[in-house]
């Protein structure tokens, strides 16, 4: 399967000795062969491209991740993006009608989601409405009675409509019941007619279109025209194991707006499973541990984590700024505590503070480490033969200590003027930034 190539694209990017802007821009031509190759049509592989270098280049990397896993974190969420909702079916009493074309595997998929919601501990039944095929009956009896589901279908009779009503009165008791329709080989008056004439008698809660995965993006003009046709809630990808063109099924169901409810992946009943965008990309990405990755994103900027009255309370001390660094561990950078203070000013911050990184504020901890109590909260008795002291027991230089005391002077001066409520724009974005 060509998506499989955003395996390497995720095994490059943690490999890569740096993180540069080179990188970037070979990561994201590897995508777009990977989503062309897959037959992705061209206007959606630029979209996710072009987004994925955009945001690569210029956002702030969040504090809680490093800069591989931001990279790998945009090129995950802009897949999601890309592939949209999935459809989740509640497991409560429902209908479901499955539309296709011949070959698409419709049968096969009516016994595949029986046997998932049985599984689920729904009663579930199926009705063949194939009166075209003259082994469709026999199919589907089979597949059913294999895995105890109940089965309803009239051999002789050439009414789709009338079986497909008869049905659910026969399978009144079931919670869930599956329509199996016919298909043709191509969409033809005859088959819109009958489909329609089903719907409109059966009411199923879901019209599912199957599709055939190896028809690439042919399953475009095909999803279009039963839509247009009968209006289709969700979709469900066939042979998606068989076929290197899977992505244009994928792309199909996101151009026309149609979420995907589930993707068959073999001829097995078992072969079958709820398509969840978030597990399906990370699977595409190779990558067992993004939940964890995701994690640590959404552990980043809790508003509770920030008393501002307190900071703004009382002097502000060296205490406050180490306070403030171990709050930035998890709450992000200067910026966004900044945006949270009760004054809206939008802080904007210089330069010098803008270029205060991770590595920078960690350092700075070590520096107040090596500190008196008395050092911490009258930061004005430090003077050079203690800024010497300091840099030997923290093992850094008294340049270092003194950037730290700059950096707690720009920060006092900062609060004073916001306790004022005066404060004038100071130019900076966010920080860290990543070394583009
Ligand atoms: N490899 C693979 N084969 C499938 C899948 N779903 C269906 N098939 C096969 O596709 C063929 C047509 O399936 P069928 O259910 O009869 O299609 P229908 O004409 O739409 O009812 C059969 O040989 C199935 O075994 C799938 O997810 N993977
Ligand atoms: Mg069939």
């Amino acid at each position: 399967m060509a998506l499989e190539a955003l395996k390497d694209v995720v095994r490059k990017i943690a490999r890569s000795s740096t993180v540069d802007k080179a990188l970037v821009e070979e990561i994201v031509r590897d995508i777009q062969r990977a989503l062309l190759k897959a037959d992705v049509n061209v206007r959606q592989v630029k979209e996710i491209s072009e987004a994925i270098k955009k945001r690569a280049l210029s956002e702030d990397v969040l504090p809680t991740l490093n800069v591989k896993e931001h990279i790998i974190r945009i090129v995950y969420e802009e897949l999601m993006r890309g592939i949209g909702e999935g459809l989740d079916i509640p497991l409560k009493k429902a209908k479901i009608m499955l539309v296709g074309l011949q070959g698409s595997g419709k049968t096969t998929t009516t016994a595949k989601l029986a046997k998932y919601f049985k599984d689920k501990g729904l009663k579930t039944g199926v009705v063949t409405a194939d009166t075209w095929r003259p082994a469709a009956y026999d199919q589907l009896k089979q597949l059913a009675e294999k895995y105890g589901i109940k089965f309803y279908g009239e051999k002789d009779s050439k009414d789709a409509v009338k079986i497909a009503v008869n049905g659910l009165n026969a399978l009144k008791d079931c919670d869930m019941v599956i329509i199996d329709t016919a298909g043709r080989h191509a969409l033809e008056k005859e088959l819109i007619d009958e489909m329609i004439a089903i719907a409109k008698a059966t009411q199923p809660d879901y019209k599912l279109l199957v599709l055939d995965a190896a028809m690439g993006q042919l399953a475009s003009k095909q999803a279009r025209a039963f839509h247009d046709a009968i209006g289709i809630d969700g979709i469900i990808i066939t042979k998606f194991d068989g076929t290197a063109k899977g992505g244009g099924a994928l792309s199909a169901a996101r151009e026309i707006g149609i979420p995907i409810a589930f993707i068959g992946t073999g001829e097995k009943v078992e072969d079958f499973e709820r398509f969840d965008p978030a597990g399906f990309v990370s699977r595409l990405l190779g990558m067992g541990d993004l939940k964890a990755l995701l994690e640590k994103v959404e552990r980043v900027v809790k508003e509770e984590d920030i008393d501002p009255e307190a900071f703004m309370k009382g002097t502000f001390t060296l205490k406050d700024i180490y306070k403030q660094i171990e709050a930035m561990g998890k709450m992000g950078p200067i910026s966004k505590i900044l945006d949270m203070l009760p004054f809206g000013f939008g802080m904007k911050m210089d330069d010098e503070m803008a270029e205060m990184t991770q590595e920078k504020m960690k350092k700075f901890k070590v520096i107040m480490d090596s500190m008196t109590e008395e050092e911490l909260l009258n930061p004005k008795i430090i003077d050079s033969s203690r800024i010497k002291r300091i840099a030997i027991g923290s093992g850094t230089s008294p340049q270092e200590v003194r950037e730290l005391l700059r950096y707690y002077k720009t920060m006092k001066s900062v609060m004073k003027k916001m306790k004022k409520g005066k404060l004038g724009k100071l130019p900076i974005k966010g920080f860290p930034k990543m070394g583009f």
